[in-house]
């Protein structure tokens, strides 16, 4: 029995010589590179959870009472008001859009600021919204694939204060 035990241990004291153990500097690196990929993901988190937070979009309405309105209608065809590549008015400020018509279309900004702001699908909620608009002109259109190519899209101009 004796005999066997010290067999045994002689032949894993062996194979415990063959493994090749990591080196001081590798353990090192190895924990260095444990600890940074661990920070990464612990900054990445809130930052990922604020996303989700705003609806996806990360769009936030202004607060405040809306200086006026901008009424869209969706149709007939593939058409904002009737028009192909129509044009709207708008005052400077916080105006409510307000989107109605034909069932399916959407209506969205092209500028970067306004991303996430997205009315319909109609006859879906949202069909109104608020938009902080300053003087110039934004781009309105319907996200349904081939709808804006199509003409479902409008140039709304907001005139200097
Ligand atoms: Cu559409």
């Amino acid at each position: 029995m004796i005999t066997r035990t010290r067999t045994y241990v002689t032949e894993s004291w062996a194979e415990l010589k063959k493994v090749a153990w990591p080196t001081r500097r590798t353990v090192v690196n190895l924990t260095l590179i444990v600890i940074v990929v661990s920070a990464g993901l612990l900054t990445l988190g809130p930052s990922l959870d604020e996303g989700e937070g705003e609806g996806g979009g990360g769009y936030v309405e202004p607060t405040g009472p809306a200086v006026g309105t901008l009424a869209v209608v969706a149709g007939p065809g593939l058409t904002f008001d009737g028009v192909e590549n129509g044009t709207f008015t708008a005052p400077a400020g916080i105006v409510e859009v307000q989107y109605s018509g034909d069932n399916g279309h959407t209506l969205a900004f092209r500028e970067p600021e306004f991303a996430g702001f997205l009315l319909g699908p109609t006859p879906n909620p949202p069909l109104k919204g608020k938009v902080e608009l300053k003087a110039g002109e934004y781009d309105i259109y319907c996200t349904i694939p081939g709808h804006a190519a199509a003409g479902m899209q409008a140039t709304v101009t907001v005139a200097g204060a």
